[in-house]
C-alpha cells in the first residue's frame, strides 16, 4: 500500500466497499453524473484559518486540538470513492485525501463504554454515526479533492466523506468530533432523515 507520508504516493481504490452492502456498485434509485452537486442547508460559512480550530471531545482519554497546520500533519492517505446523495445522485471515483478516522480516534484513545459519534460543523450542521460505522478506513476527515483543495462549497477546507452511507452523514466545514457514550441525532436526524443511511437499503428516510 501507499506511503503515509507521501500522498502522491498512491491511490487506495476503495470503490469495491459496496459488496459489504449490496450486489451493485451504484445503489438502487440512484443516478450516475458527472457534476459535483452543492447541497448546503445555509450557504457556505465563513472560514478564519488563524481562528479555525479541530477539537476531539467526549469519551476519550486524551481530548485533542488541532489548529490548520497542525490538522494537516497528521499521516494521510488518499482513495477513490463514490459519493452517494440522498436526493438520488452519485458521483464515482471520486479522489479524496485527508486523514482517516481510525487514525484520529486512536490517537484521542477512545474509551470502551463510547458507542456513538457526532460531528460539528462550522454552520452549526450536525450528523451522528454509530461508532462502529465511523471506524472504518474509508471515513476520511479530507482537504483535497482530486489533487486540488476542497472547494469552499463542498466543506473546504476540511470535511467528512462517508462512502458506505449517504452524503448528508458527512459533514462539511468539520470543526470537531465528539465520542458519546449514549446515541444523539444530528440536523437531519431530526428532521426525518434516516439514523442508518445506508443506500443500498435506501435507508432515506426515518
Ligand atoms: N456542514 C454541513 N455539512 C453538510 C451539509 C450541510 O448543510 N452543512 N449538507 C449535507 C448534505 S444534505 C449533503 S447531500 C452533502 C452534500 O455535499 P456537497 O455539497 O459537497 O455535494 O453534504 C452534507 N454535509
Ligand atoms: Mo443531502
Amino acid at each position: 500500500m501507499s506511503d503515509a507520508d507521501d500522498p502522491t504516493e498512491g491511490v487506495a481504490d476503495v470503490t469495491g466497499l459496496y459488496r459489504e452492502f449490496g450486489d451493485e456498485r451504484l445503489p438502487p434509485s440512484q443516478t450516475k453524473t458527472e457534476k459535483f452537486p452543492v447541497l448546503s442547508k445555509s450557504g457556505t460559512p465563513d472560514w478564519d484559518p488563524d481562528e479555525w480550530e479541530f477539537r476531539v471531545t467526549g469519551a476519550v482519554d486524551e481530548a485533542l486540538t488541532f489548529d490548520w497546520d497542525e490538522f494537516r500533519e497528521l499521516p494521510t492517505v488518499t482513495q477513490r470513492q463514490d459519493f452517494h446523495c440522498v436526493t438520488g445522485w452519485s458521483k464515482l471515483d471520486v479522489e479524496f485525501t485527508g486523514v482517516t478516522f481510525p487514525e484520529l480516534a486512536d490517537l484521542a484513545g477512545v474509551h470502551a463504554r463510547a458507542e456513538h459519534v457526532m460531528f460539528y460543523a462550522l454552520d452549526d450542521y450536525t450528523t451522528d454515526l454509530p461508532l462502529e460505522d465511523c471506524m472504518r478506513e474509508e471515513v476520511l476527515f479530507t482537504w483535497e479533492y482530486d489533487g486540488e483543495p476542497l472547494p469552499r462549497k463542498h466543506g473546504g477546507p476540511l470535511r467528512v466523506v462517508t462512502p458506505h452511507k449517504y452524503a448528508y452523514k458527512g459533514a462539511k466545514w468539520v470543526t470537531g468530533v465528539e465520542f458519546l457514550t449514549e446515541s444523539q441525532r444530528g440536523y437531519w436526524e431530526k428532521r426525518g432523515y434516516s439514523r442508518t443511511a445506508d443506500p443500498w437499503k435506501e435507508d432515506r428516510y426515518s
